[in-house]
């Protein structure tokens, strides 16, 4: 079996992974990421127990107990090249192991549920409403490194995506990825659905303009324009189709789902986003505890 040399996955002296400083054990394999690393605690009040806390940069965790459920919640940071890190290292803790550093003859299948804020780009999906994302369409690039394939479906709705948004061929080719299906099933009642794009930044990635020119000014009226068959492009953030595509390169369960605090089409903004994302965390864990 192939030794993953110490330069390539880092353990640090308490026997941890790096970049999260959790070991194996300190880990559930349900595990709910958010972007902000206050928000973890405001997850993990909701536990009946907490058994581990870490922090490392800006990766806190906390692991307990909800009902029957042992579960982790975990701070990602904001953006793509933060979920290249967390899910090699969520997927290290759990499918390698850390003494011989050999990957497992039995690998171990994650539930990874992304709780986090999000744009929408359709008029009908109002601020401190929640999105659960079909798929995950990255312009960030992040999938790009690896070796992906999209599957049928998924190739047509990419083809379609370039050829109606005519994007500038200055930004990374786009890739996208289907959400879990035996997690999506759970969120139905008071969740909309929808494509959502997975973008390299806030502000110009996301068509905002404070000062700078943009490459692409029509962005967002090409995004909320898109239609292929039922599918449409409801929001955007910063996470999503990396999760979607490292989970299911490695064979988890992935799923993201957004507090929209942001409308770019109606260009409101929650007036209580931080009330719109405890109220998300609260359904989602009620779903998450009975399934
Ligand atoms: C930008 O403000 C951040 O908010 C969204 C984006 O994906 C990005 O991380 O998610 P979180 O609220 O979970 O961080
Ligand atoms: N997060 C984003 O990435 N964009 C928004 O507009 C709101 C939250």
């Amino acid at each position: 079996m192939q030794r993953i040399q110490e330069s390539e996955l880092i353990i640090n002296n308490r026997g941890a992974v790096y970049h999260l400083d959790l070991r194996p054990e300190e880990l559930a394999h349900t595990i709910i990421t958010v972007g902000d690393p206050d928000r973890v605690a405001t997850v993990s009040k909701h536990f009946d127990r907490i058994e581990h806390k870490r922090s490392h940069r800006e990766f806190v965790s906390h692991t307990g107990i909800l009902g029957k459920k042992r579960l982790t919640v975990i701070s990602t940071g904001i953006g793509p090249d933060n979920i290249d890190i967390v899910l090699n290292e969520l997927d290290a803790l759990v499918n390698i192991d850390l003494l011989t550093r050999t990957i497992k003859p039995q690998l171990t299948q994650l539930n990874i549920i992304r709780l986090g804020t999000s744009g929408a780009l359709q008029a009908d999906i109002p601020v401190d409403s929640f999105v659960v994302s079909t798929h995950g369409l990255g312009i960030d690039n992040l999938l790009n490194f690896y070796r992906y394939e999209e599957n049928e479906e998924e190739k047509q709705l990419l083809q379609s995506f370039i050829t109606q948004t005519q994007l500038s061929q200055r930004i990374s080719q786009p890739y996208i990825c289907g959400g879990s299906a035996h997690l999506i099933k759970h969120f139905v009642n008071n969740f909309h659905h929808g494509i959502t794009v997975t973008c390299p930044g806030f502000y110009g990635p996301q068509g905002r303009i404070l000062r700078l020119g943009l490459s692409n000014p029509h962005l967002i009226d090409r995004l909320t324009q898109f239609a292929f068959g039922p599918h449409r492009i409801t929001n955007f953030e910063m996470e999503t189709s990396g999760i979607y595509g490292l989970g299911k390169l490695l064979g988890h369960h992935a799923l993201s789902i957004s507090a929209i605090v942001a409308n770019r089409v109606t260009k409101q903004f929650s007036k209580d986003s931080q009330a719109a994302i405890e109220e998300l965390i609260k359904n989602a864990l009620e779903i998450i505890n009975n399934w």
